[in-house]
């Protein structure tokens, strides 16, 4: 069964999800949509995505959205196949749901709103909130604090395998590091330098990357 997934390649979100299914060795062909023709409104798409943002696969009858929760699935149903994704004891899968967790609600959320003041806005000639852009700056320096103290002792977010932890946080570090001109966040922290070459070396990212 061939995965359709709906949303540009370019999106954060369906990287991340793309990213899995290299990962996992699962087929899969990308239904694009024209965000600023706003296609992801058309009420066609809603009946897949109500809440009007990408991605979502389609996987035979069965259709899901939210991209972290697609990542957890696909790592659950082929456990056995391709990476592993998930940790072999409920302790190690405890600790990549608390870092998934971690992604999800400390670390994309600064990072999004910088994306936004500085990628999108100057884009659509909107200028940029800088008051926000700084405090943004802040959060983020004092998540990656963290992360620099827990890389220091852990090879990888959850332990010493690569995880569903580890690749939630590719597409926003991409677009940290490589549009946004912030990588001094990423390359003043040792650690967190080090786990991002590792991370952003694998032949899944890269193949997101050309797609
Ligand atoms: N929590 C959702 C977020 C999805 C999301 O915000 N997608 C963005 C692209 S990364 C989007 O569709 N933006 C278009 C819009 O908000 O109109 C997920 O992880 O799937």
């Amino acid at each position: 069964m061939v995965v359709k997934v709906h949303g540009p390649t370019f999106t954060a979100a369906t990287r991340r999800v793309l990213a899995c299914l290299i990962e996992k060795g699962i087929d899969y062909d990308i239904v694009p949509l024209d965000l600023l023709n706003r296609a992801h409104k058309d009420p066609e798409y809603l009946k897949l995505q109500p809440f009007g943002v990408v991605p979502v696969i389609e996987d035979g009858d069965f259709t899901l959205y939210e991209s972290r929760a697609i990542l957890r699935y696909y790592a659950e149903k082929y456990k056995s196949e391709g990476t592993e994704l998930l940790g072999k004891t409920v302790e190690e899968r405890g600790v990549v749901e608390q870092w998934l967790e971690v992604e999800g609600q400390n670390y994309h959320p600064p990072i999004d709103t910088l994306i936004v003041h500085l990628k999108v806005f100057p884009k659509m000639g909107v200028p940029a909130d800088m008051k926000l852009v700084e405090e943004s700056e802040e959060k983020l320096a004092k998540v990656l604090d963290i992360y620099e103290e827990r890389l220091s002792k852990s090879k990888y977010l959850a332990g010493d395998f690569f995880s569903l932890a580890d690749l939630s946080h590719l597409p926003a570090t991409e677009y940290l590091v490589n549009d946004i001109g912030k990588d001094y966040m990423i390359r003043d922290r040792k650690h967190v330098s080090a786990w991002w070459d590792d991370i952003s070396s694998r032949p899944s990212w890269k193949k997101v990357l050309q797609l």
